[in-house]
């Protein structure tokens, strides 16, 4: 085993990445298939991005590997429950297939100090994988996500409002658009207070949309302000493809509006992910300013709970009865789960001599029981009472209705 990485390949010579233009997307739905070959140097678009994962240690490597496990175990466990358990009571937008963008970034994170010291992560309505890598406690979430009275927010918040200060785990959010704005704020309030931290704004392809997206970037570029924002590219908003509501294949093309760097990652590998995270966030505690990036993924499971997914099997296919028809081809669903993050990151970890095969699978036993722990704990939890919903709220008392004019 090797402690650093003198002699480490580069992670990928070439990857594999399904093509994200409208015109691929409908020759996929003809046949054509969806996976296309990149460079792994176009993550290195504007030649800024150090390699920065050579110099990991093999313990931080082994733990990034089995975050990304923990992440999938977590969902995978979930949607099955959700499947099969009458009476299990949480929702999710699965993040299975996403797992190397959040890892990816959070493993370039200050990830403990309170709000204070920690660098801040502002998430989205998919939001427990990026909870997870932030290293949230998954007893907890699994409680919170169930309504539970022990659960990280008292079981009032569930799936879209987790939170965890103590992590800079800022929270998850419903609503698609606000997030940004909220997070350059913080990122505001840290250049004022004169802290190193760093604040990163996850955000999906369908954000690009929102004028949120655009007045985040341009206020972080002009006030320069340790700003980052992920965007996963997951092809889709909710069932609608990314290109009927962006004019540019790359959406980190926005970026040169507000002139910042904008990177298109592989958020398929977590060590192309790393890179640039690093990148920006070294860029963001120096003062100088914030960085788009672009990762280029895919969602494994629909758009919300488990529809189209089999218990036990990973992923969602077929016809959604959710949405007005099927919105996106199998084959192109299989094409991505070709190129999985938890395969690649085992691959690259056995390349590098880091692990080898049966300790890799004995990590993923481990996450497993670990993840069941979880989720038994937190079926034994009590639920929280309806009737103090209103507590934690701005103000108590009776309000009169009446109409204004
Ligand atoms: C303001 C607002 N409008 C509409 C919705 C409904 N909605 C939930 S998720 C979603 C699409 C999100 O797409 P994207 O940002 O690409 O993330 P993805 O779900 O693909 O991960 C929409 C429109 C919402 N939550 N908030």
């Amino acid at each position: 085993m090797t402690d650093t990485a003198e002699s480490r390949p580069e992670a990928a010579e070439t990857v594999e990445m399904p093509s994200a233009s409208r015109r691929t997307f409908l020759k996929g739905l003809a046949g054509a298939g969806a996976a296309i070959s990149l460079p792994a140097t176009a993550a290195r678009a504007n030649g800024e991005i150090g390699f920065w994962a050579k110099d990991l240690t093999d313990d931080k490597l082994v733990e990034m590997f089995t975050t990304i496990l923990r992440i999938r175990w977590h969902e995978r466990t979930m949607a099955d429950k959700m499947l099969t358990d009458p009476s299990y009571r949480g929702y999710n937008h699965f993040y299975a297939g996403q797992e190397a963008v959040a890892v990816g970034v959070c493993s370039a994170l200050r990830n403990s100090g309170g709000v204070m010291e920690a660098d801040l992560v502002y998430s989205t309505h998919r939001p427990t994988g990026h909870a997870i890598a932030k290293g949230i406690d998954m007893k907890k979430m699994a409680a919170e996500n169930e309504f539970r009275a022990t659960g990280l927010n008292g079981g009032y918040g569930a799936e879209m409002h987790i939170a965890d200060k103590s992590i800079g785990f800022m929270g998850a959010d419903g609503m698609i658009g606000p997030g940004p704005v909220i997070a350059t704020g913080s990122a505001f309030a840290i250049r004022a207070r004169g802290s190193d931290q760093v604040v990163v704004n996850f955000g999906g392809d369908g954000t690009y949309a929102t004028p949120h997206f655009h007045s985040a970037l341009n206020n972080s570029a002009m006030l320069k302000l340790p700003f980052i924002y992920v965007l996963e590219n997951n092809l889709y908003h909710q069932y609608a493809h990314y290109s009927y509501s962006c004019p540019m294949k790359d959406i980190a093309d926005a970026a040169q509006t507000y002139r910042i760097p904008g990177v298109v990652v592989d958020g398929q590998d977590v060590l192309q992910v790393y890179n640039a995270a690093k990148t920006a966030v070294e860029r963001a505690r120096a003062g100088e300013g914030p960085t788009l990036i672009e990762a280029k993924t895919y969602r494994y499971y629909n758009h919300w709970g488990a529809p189209g997914a089999k218990p036990g099997e990973l992923g969602a296919f077929g016809y959604d009865p959710l949405a007005i028809s099927s919105f996106r081809p199998e084959r192109e669903v299989r094409a991505w789960m070709a190129r999985d993050p938890v395969d690649i990151a085992r691959s690259i970890l056995i390349r590098w001599g880091v692990l080898d095969q049966a300790r890799a699978d004995q990590i993923e036993s481990d996450v497993r029981d670990e993840v069941t722990e979880a989720f038994a704990w937190a079926a034994e939890q009590p639920l929280c009472n309806p009737e103090d919903g209103l507590k934690h709220v701005f103000a108590e008392g009776t309000v009169l209705p009446r109409q204004f004019g």
